[in-house]
């Protein structure tokens, strides 16, 4: 059984989850992380230096980085097909959008989230402004203008690159609402929020 360490809420474990599910693959997930701890000790630090949830233990492999450890299982068990790419051109065009929501998308998201949900009544409203201005200047700028007029970013079906920032996109909506969303943007992300993986394991009432 392929091992998932992490626990359930953190976003990086969801979109591991939701991409197996993508790939009708079982993973074995068990609580770590958060209040959960156990990611301090010796044999957790030698899986994975950083401390951090997830890691992924496949036998003798083990693998950290969310995005890594997607195209591990796609290469790994969905080998040519639509989601993790049919052939290198096709993989690298998903790798670049994946790459984009790590990179790109994610840091001021991310510093979204920490002034919203960390700090609450503390937060510094110019930072979530601020924030909030880079993410939807990707969102409009980036984002709606390589989304086709139907169907996911890469085409018909479902990449992971669209689990790759349709949890971000969950993430935003959680905090921010819909209502800034460019149109295509929003039905992009009303399309992925139907996928029976998102309604599990990303839209768990948490951002
Ligand atoms: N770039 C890493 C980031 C990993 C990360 O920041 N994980 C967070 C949870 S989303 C974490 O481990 N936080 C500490 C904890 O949960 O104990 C990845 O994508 O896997």
């Amino acid at each position: 059984m392929i091992r998932l360490l992490g626990r359930a809420d953190s976003s990086n474990v969801r979109k591991v989850l939701w991409a197996a599910a993508e790939m009708e693959l079982a993973l074995a997930r068990e609580d770590y992380g958060g209040p959960f701890g156990k990611t301090d000790t010796p044999d957790y630090r030698t899986m994975n230096p950083n401390g951090l949830v997830p890691t992924l233990v496949d036998g003798d492999v083990t693998i950290w980085e969310s995005n890594t450890i997607i195209r591990y299982l796609a290469a790994a068990y969905a080998p040519g097909k639509n989601f993790g790419g049919r052939d290198a051109a096709s993989a690298a065009r998903i790798g670049q959008w994946m790459d984009w929501q790590l990179g790109t998308l994610n840091p001021p998201l991310h510093t979204i989230f920490l002034q919203i949900v960390r700090l609450g009544d503390k937060r510094d409203e110019k930072v979530v402004q601020a924030s909030t201005d880079s993410v939807n200047k990707l969102l409009d700028g980036v984002l709606a203008k390589a989304l086709p007029r139907e169907g996911f970013l890469l085409g018909a079906g479902v990449t992971a690159a669209d689990v790759c920032i349709g949890a971000m996109l969950h993430r935003y909506v959680s905090l921010l609402g819909s209502d800034a969303l460019d149109q295509r943007v929003a039905a992009y992300h009303q399309a992925l929020s139907q996928r029976p993986g998102f309604k599990t394991h990303v839209a768990i009432g948490k951002p």
